[in-house]
């Protein structure tokens, strides 16, 4: 912890109360009259506008999905389409008065806030600025169907963009918002401030803490407003984000303009159910969702209750909750109640709700009571309200028609190019910085005490006469990964770092050590133990715009972070149409010592996941490169470390590690040694392992192997490994990770079926054991050992003269450990 803070004794040991102040609870009680300052007429139509335009949106998809059809319009909409018809009020309300660079995220739930943000930004933004907005998006497509024969003005072009935009998205065309790869549940227009939503409940609960994270650090306008539903503040992402967003180290801790609260708001959007389940009285223990701020910090996150049944009083609650923000007092936690009278999806029978409460709740729906307020305050009158429902019916029809004429919106032609998507899987892109300007550090890098103490440091394994070189003389692994990392910090602004014990300790294993004295908070903090968070909040942070560096300290802690690694993270540049950047490393140490929990190897995991790149150095030279190309590129990147070899000095590479930058290309495998006779290819730590292996079948056996170090598994260039076994005829694959579905496995699948021909024997896998990670004590019956390899070749491939084998490969033992699951 940070020596500055002094926890003295005498002050947390004292006797005292905590004591709670009061949450407000639906406390707005202005009538029509008391607003007539704070809005025009325009405005006040406006409102109910807007709420109209969002429930015939909706209800046409109602209809298209349980009817097959909409004002004569048939069409067959097979996907989702979580309406939120009730709802309409909350979200125009909480859009009102944002703007562009306010930027919301969302839920499945989230059709509703999309079309009230794109309405008040199309209100807000002036017509060239529009025009050009729409004109620039994917090749002005979108524009083009809209703008034929359109007549009237600027704005209302941009409204039928806007339904346009939202409804191809939600039937999957091509010009949809996202392409179509988003759809219904993630479908986002990023140029309104109107960011992802989400189909994993909660999922933008830690994400959006990253985004507000991203406006922080890098000085930007705006806030973020993370919408979410009252079941999901029972989610581990949505607490983690709370946790995280609510540390004291932004108003302690970070200096100048950048201490203070995060700009966020939590704005739960408590329809008082999740699918079934009644949050208040059922699945919750919290009563009035709003208790939740009191537990979270001494200002109980600024909480308040607030009537989303009443436009006016949301759009009061958001303005005194972005004052609080920009007094940097945030974050805030809303619980601007609701009620869904549709359905959770068209096809729920509503069987957890009686009929009377619905009809409870629609005798006071939001659109009718509120249009009914405006005519008795003589604002509208009634034929003027039933002319906006009617041309907004016209508008549906008109969009509706539009959108499911496949001339016009057609789908991504992957007949044509069956590529297509998998072209937007990355980003590809290599970039010096994410932002110019002048990155905020606290000394030159020269001066640092750690730079200082690598450059009288040994970059190569041996000295000039041969001999090794001692590890406090060594330049390790672990500064070859500092090396690519401090110098990334003194080019790219964006930059910033966290994880736990990431400051003051320096990282667990010493990697980030000498950053501390180097980095101001803002650019590397210790976040809580959430790790969850450390991945969502960089995912956030990547895709405003930042470049962000999260790190786990064990791999299996990753079970930790499994949505945001294998929802979130790879997919994002995918289902934005490959407009938005993942700039994301997840440092991820795989541990040894430490038992069933703390020494995993989970590689094969991520790998298995699309749209992640994942990488595992075992040399320094190979650290430092492949972290350079990490953090050259824009897409994420699951970086595997060994806690085995952080200490370990180059024996490979001539020369030893450069100083300067150099970058290893993603996907390209390194013949470590070279060998005539038998191909083995490892990943990650096991190189160390095959080396003595190949030692041993060289002095014992004659047998000469070459050894390829994989240093990537996804992107992966099979051409060296493919050449290697056409010459020797013989692979033999090898890591840390359990060996049954394994990484090797697909690697030993490819090159079958890619050098069948020249195989004289099928791969062969040599993992560790189907088990818990024992105590280091027995690890070596649990993690590959030299004499396993030479076992596995004698028994699986080539006769050894001579050899006893210790472990046994044969097929009655791989048959009877596969029947015994082990
Ligand atoms: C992690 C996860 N669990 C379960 C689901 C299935 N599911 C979809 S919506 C939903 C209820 C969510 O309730 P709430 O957060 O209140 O949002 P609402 O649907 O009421 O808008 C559930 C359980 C899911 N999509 N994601
Ligand atoms: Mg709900």
């Amino acid at each position: 912890m940070p020596k500055s803070q002094n926890i003295d004794p005498k002050i947390v040991r004292r006797s005292e109360y905590i004591e709670f102040g009061k949450i407000p609870v639906n406390q707005y009680n202005k009538t029509i009259g008391q607003e007539m300052k704070n809005y025009s007429v325009d405005d006040f139509i406006r409102i109910y506008r807007d709420m109209v335009i969002i429930r015939e949106f909706e209800t046409m998809l109602n209809l298209i999905k349980t009817t097959g059809e909409y004002s004569g319009i048939s069409y067959n909409h097979p996907g989702p389409a979580h309406l939120s018809i009730g709802q309409e009020a909350s979200a125009v309300g909480m859009a009102y008065n944002l703007s562009v660079d306010d930027y919301i995220f969302g839920s499945h739930r989230s059709h509703g806030e999309i079309l009230a943000k794109g309405l008040s930004a199309i209100t807000s933004l002036d017509g060239d600025t529009l025009y050009s907005i729409m004109k620039n998006y994917f090749g002005g497509n979108a524009l083009k169907v809209v703008e034929k024969g359109f007549t009237g003005n600027i704005r209302e072009l941009a409204i039928n963009f806007l339904l346009y935009g939202a409804l191809a998205e939600i039937f999957a065309r091509e010009n949809g918002f996202n392409k179509g790869l988003g759809g219904s549940m993630h479908a986002f227009f990023t140029p309104f401030g109107i960011y992802p939503n989400n189909a994993i409940v909660g999922g933008s609960g830690d994400i959006s803490v990253g985004a507000a994270l991203y406006k922080k650090i890098n000085r930007k306008n705006g806030i973020i407003v993370c919408n979410i539903g009252d079941a999901s503040s029972a989610c581990g992402p949505v607490w983690e984000g709370i946790c995280f967003a609510t540390m004291d180290q932004y108003k302690t801790l970070w200096s100048g303009e950048y201490r203070g609260g995060l700009p966020l708001i939590f704005n739960f959007m408590n329809n008082l159910y999740g699918m079934g389940g009644q949050t208040a009285g059922e699945t919750m223990g919290f009563g009035i969702l709003a208790r939740i701020g009191a537990g979270i910090n001494p200002e109980s996150m600024h909480a308040e209750r607030v009537d989303g049944y009443n436009p006016l009083a949301v759009i009061d609650a958001f303005k005194r909750k972005k004052k609080i923000i920009e007094e940097k007092k945030g974050p805030v936690l809303l619980d601007t109640l609701t009620y869904r009278i549709s359905g959770h999806s068209p096809s729920d029978a509503s069987s957890y709700r009686s009929k009377e409460e619905i009809e409870a709740w629609q005798k006071e729906d939001s659109i009718i009571s509120y249009g009914n307020r405006l005519i008795e305050a003589g604002i509208a009158g009634n034929g003027q309200l039933e002319e906006i429902r009617r041309q907004t019916g016209e508008l549906m029809e008109h969009i509706l028609n539009l959108a499911i004429d496949p001339r016009i919106s057609p789908l991504l032609d992957l007949s044509k190019d069956p590529d297509i998507i998998g072209k937007m899987m990355f980003s590809n892109v290599s970039a010096d910085k994410m932002e110019d300007g002048i990155p905020d550090v606290l000394m030159p890098l020269e001066e640092n005490p750690r730079v200082r103490s690598i450059k009288t440091k040994e970059r190569f394994y041996k000295d000039k006469d041969g001999k090794p070189v001692s590890r406090a003389k060594l330049f390790q692994l672990r500064d070859g990964l500092f090396e690519a990392i401090a110098d990334r910090f003194y080019k790219d602004p964006t930059l910033a770092a966290w994880g736990e014990e990431n400051r003051d300790w320096g990282g667990a294993f010493a990697v980030y050590r000498g950053l501390t004295e180097a980095l101001p908070y803002h650019r590397l903090f210790n976040s809580p133990i959430s790790e969850g968070a450390i991945v969502g909040t960089a995912i956030g942070y990547g895709m405003c715009g930042g470049r962000v560096i999260a790190e786990i300290m064990y791999c299996d802690f990753l079970g930790r972070c499994g949505d945001e690694v294998f929802n979130q993270l790879p997919k994002w540049q995918a289902m934005s149409g490959n407009l938005i950047r993942m700039p994301v490393i997840v440092r991820v140490s795989v541990g040894s010592k430490y038992g069933a929990q703390h020494s995993q190897d989970w590689t094969s995991l991520v790998a298995h996941i699309p749209g992640l790149k994942v990488v595992f150095p075992a040399t320094p030279y190979d650290a430092k490169g492949l972290m350079n190309s990490a953090l050259q590129g824009t897409d994420p990147v699951i970086f595997f470390e060994s806690q085995r070899i952080y200490d370990t000095g180059e024996m490979f590479h001539e020369g030893g590690v450069p100083e300067g930058y150099y970058e290893i290309p993603f996907g390209d495998p390194d013949i470590k040694r070279k060998g005539e006779d038998i191909t083995i290819l490892t990943i990650g730590a096991t190189l160390y392992t095959v080396i003595k292996a190949a030692d041993i079948l060289k002095e014992k056996y004659g047998v000469g192997a070459e050894i390829i170090d994989a240093r990537t598994l996804v992107p992966f260039d099979y051409t060296k490994v493919l050449d290697s076994v056409k010459k020797t005829g013989k692979i033999v694959l090898a890591s840390d990770a359990s060996a049954r579905g394994s990484f090797l496995k697909e690697m030993a699948q490819t090159i079958t079926e890619l050098a069948f021909d020249y195989l004289d024997a099928p791969p062969v896998v040599v993992g560790s054991r189907n088990w818990i990670t024992p105590a280091y004590e027995m690890e070596q019956f649990f993690f590959p050992q030299p004499e396993w390899v030479i076992d596995a070749i004698h028994e699986k491939i080539i006769p050894l003269k001579g050899h006893r084998v210790i472990n046994d490969f044969s097929p009655e033992k791989t048959l009877k450990l596969n029947r015994e699951g082990v």
